[in-house]
């Protein structure tokens, strides 16, 4: 029997499993579809132990996540439309979790029926709904108190963390000779060491605040409804963490205003479109506005500058030290990824003037 099958069926007491698919693309877990013979489907993920070292820590992250967001929505009657977060599903013996023989960790969650999710954004109506959601995720935890959340994944986002990496990794005697590429990647990423610090300065300097975060808002951890095309729902909570609301702005704008996406035929085709980062940023700020700073909006811009960055160094980092932590099938994807997020930082460093009057229209407006 298939290793998922048997951990499957510790989470489904009622029903034979018909089937068990590998669901989804994401780059970090093993996630599976099941199916059983009672017509109910559920998410079964064996999650990435490389990447997350103490995984019960996030079991337990979800269980306060939930616990949170239940309460606001008794008391939040009047918020209209909702986002909904998948249940966590229990184990036969009782727990959120369980570990196989190898010491592999599963968990299962409800699948949300009638959603799908996209790679490459496709509309202003779906970028309208991606701030919407992002925006309604931060305003139903801007209260749950940061210190309540374990780190689950530490020096996530730690961009000058990220950067002293990849000059180790870059200092190492390589194989064979570097590629016009690589050379390409290496001296971006050497010239924009200085982007690393900024936020981490401004949270030092206690202009931001550290509070609740996603961690990982790219457009396909984005469920939208089949029928309405409206966002159903926000997952891949494993990085729900204290952060930088900034790290999810700007995670989410370099994942969902790049129409060209992560992985583009052309890398010449990849931009920051400013329509579609309007439309994110309007309805985000609608929902945010209750909440947010001086201090935040004034940080926007540099957010939207350093992530693509940061996820250019961590592409490019794990390329020179040989891909254990993204999901790779061809060699040399990680360098194409790390050079699809330059040029994308580059752009938005192109936009910079009309990005910034942008995000001082939509604050004072
Ligand atoms: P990873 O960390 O590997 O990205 P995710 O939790 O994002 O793992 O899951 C991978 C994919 O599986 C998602 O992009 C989505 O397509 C699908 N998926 C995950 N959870 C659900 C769910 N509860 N309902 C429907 N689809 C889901
Ligand atoms: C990973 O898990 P997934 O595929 O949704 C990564 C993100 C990156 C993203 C790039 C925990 O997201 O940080 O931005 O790949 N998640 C983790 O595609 O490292
Ligand atoms: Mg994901």
């Amino acid at each position: 029997m298939p290793i998922e099958k048997d951990i499957a069926c510790r989470f489904v007491p009622n029903g034979n499993i018909t089937a068990i698919q590998p669901y989804g693309l994401g780059l970090i877990n093993d996630t599976f579809l099941v199916t059983t013979d009672t017509g109910r489907q559920i998410i079964l993920q064996r999650i990435n132990r490389h990447v997350f070292p103490r995984p019960e820590r996030i079991m337990e992250n979800l269980r306060v996540l939930a616990e949170h967001v239940r309460q606001r929505a008794a008391t939040d009657s009047a918020s209209g439309r909702t986002l909904r977060l998948p249940e966590i599903l229990m184990a036969r013996d009782g727990r959120n979790f369980t570990i196989d023989a190898k010491g592999g960790f599963w968990r299962a969650q409800e699948f949300i029926e009638h959603t799908r999710t996209y790679d490459n954004i496709c509309n202003i109506a779906q970028a309208e709904e991606i701030g919407f959601a992002l925006g309604r995720f931060h305003a139903l935890i801007h209260d749950l108190d940061p210190v309540r959340l374990h780190q689950t994944l530490p020096g996530f986002h730690d961009a000058p963390g990220y950067f002293a990496r990849f000059l180790q990794a870059s200092a190492r005697p390589r194989q064979s000779e570097a590629s016009r590429e690589l050379l390409h990647g290496l001296s971006f990423a050497q010239g924009h060491e200085s982007l690393t610090r900024v936020l981490e300065n401004a949270r030092h300097e206690g202009k931001l605040v550290v509070r609740a975060i996603h961690g990982d808002t790219k457009l396909n951890n984005f469920l939208f409804d089949i029928q309405t095309g409206k966002a159903a729902s926000l997952i891949d909570l494993d990085t729900v963490q204290p952060g930088l609301i900034h790290y999810d702005v700007g995670d989410c704008l370099r994942s969902c205003a790049n129409p060209a996406g992560e992985s583009p035929r052309e890398i010449t085709a990849v931009h920051f479109d400013l329509s579609i980062g309007q439309a994110i940023l309007k309805n985000y700020l609608a929902e945010t506005r209750g909440f947010l700073t001086q201090h935040d909006y004034d940080y926007l811009y540099d957010a939207i500058r350093l992530i693509p960055f940061e996820l250019g160094l961590r592409f490019l980092t794990d390329h020179l030290e040989g891909n254990h932590y993204f999901k790779t099938e061809w060699a040399g994807q990680n360098l194409h990824r790390a050079l699809t997020q330059f040029r994308l930082t580059a752009s938005i460093e192109e936009h910079e003037r009309p990005i910034k009057a942008l995000i001082a229209s939509l604050v004072t407006g």
